[in-house]
């Protein structure tokens, strides 16, 4: 009968939202009604992805697929596909993309109070083998309503007011926080609903999975590399970390919110800043850590401490169990002092 009452009681993403915004009796809605728009792409996105294999949407722009009509990358569709939900909306004013040079400036008539810094299909070199690859988002609250510029969004992630992903894997999770706790959704492809299965995501303060892309071990800094070497030859006689390392930073970060341990993006000599983008890839994760209990750190300070000066600006990545994080900083700063 439990069981029964659970199966009919369902939480909806949607359900969940409103119950959140009841708690700000002052809110108007809008966050509310730009998650809904954003819950529209990524479930259009999920279906496009899973079509991928089938329809021959892999590929090229300009490619043609078995119904001969030219087919976009799944990374520009997706990109459409956001662009035209997010700005259709009413809620936003700038919209910044990994996949385009520069912001999106809404025209008046639909110019809401806020903007989302997002990567539509982060990972995407992943699809023609299968790895589960996502839609990475972050929002900023305007304290305007003129028209937006660049100034609206480089700012600290730490004013973000929400952040989230979504992963099309073997199933479709979107897991995001508005500043209370990180939840995370399944769809349910037969109800067209994402569905609560992650409730209050609490990253263990201490993991035993290390997950960095080794291939650049000869070209990192002290600190890295002794953090790395302790880990596969620990000091002390405690057991080695595993290492996993999927080379999509939606699945890394999921796996290690879930089961603990550290994520890592050096700096390295080929790269100075990093690899990720700190709008929309290094924020937006960052934000997720710190609310699930984790901490996240650039090799100098608090990852949302960090003021871009470019859109596309890069920057070094720790992220994941607060106890491990805190590690590979005591190794950062007896460097600096
Ligand atoms: P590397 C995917 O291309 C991506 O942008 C992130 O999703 C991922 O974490 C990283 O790059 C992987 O980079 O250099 O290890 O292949």
């Amino acid at each position: 009968h439990q069981a029964d009452a659970q199966r009919t009681d369902l939480m909806t993403i949607t359900r969940f939202v409103l119950n959140e915004q009841s708690k700000h009796p002052e809110a108007r809605g809008d966050l509310t009604i730009l998650l809904s728009h954003i819950v529209l792409g990524c479930k259009f996105v999920c279906s496009a992805v899973n079509k991928a294999g089938l329809a021959k949407l892999i590929g090229l722009a300009g490619e043609t697929n078995v119904q001969g009509e030219e087919q976009k990358k799944l990374d520009v569709l997706s990109n459409d596909v956001f662009v035209k939900a997010l700005s259709s909306s009413g809620r936003t004013n700038v919209l910044v993309s990994e996949e385009l040079e520069e912001a999106i400036f809404v025209e008046a008539s639909h110019r809401g109070k806020y903007c989302v810094v997002f990567d539509p299909l982060d990972g995407s070199s992943n699809i023609d083998c299968g790895v589960s690859i996502g839609t990475i988002f972050g929002i900023f609250l305007l304290d305007h309503d003129n028209a937006g510029s660049n100034d609206d969004v480089l700012k600290p992630g730490s004013e973000m007011v929400a952040a989230g992903y979504c992963m099309y894997g073997s199933s479709c999770t979107l897991v995001f926080s508005t500043g209370s706790g990180v939840n995370g959704f399944t769809l349910d492809p037969s109800l067209g609903e994402f569905i609560l299965t992650h409730p209050d995501i609490k990253i263990p303060k201490k993991g035993k999975i290390y997950s960095v892309n080794e291939g650049n071990a000869k070209n990192w800094d002290e600190p890295t590399r002794l953090y790395v070497e302790n880990a596969k030859f620990p000091k002390d006689d405690s057991s080695p970390k595993s290492l996993r390392y999927i080379g999509s930073m939606v699945a890394d970060v999921h796996r290690t919110l879930l089961y603990g341990g550290i994520f890592m993006y050096p700096a390295d000599k080929k790269s100075p800043f990093g690899k990720l983008r700190v709008l929309y890839e290094v924020f937006p994760m960052s934000y997720l850590v710190e609310q699930a209990g984790g901490q996240a750190f650039t090799g100098k300070e608090r990852a949302l401490d960090l003021v871009p000066k470019h859109l596309h600006e890069r920057s070094p990545i720790f992220l994941g169990s607060y106890d491990d994080v805190e590690e590979i900083k005591k190794l950062y700063s007896a460097t600096i002092a």
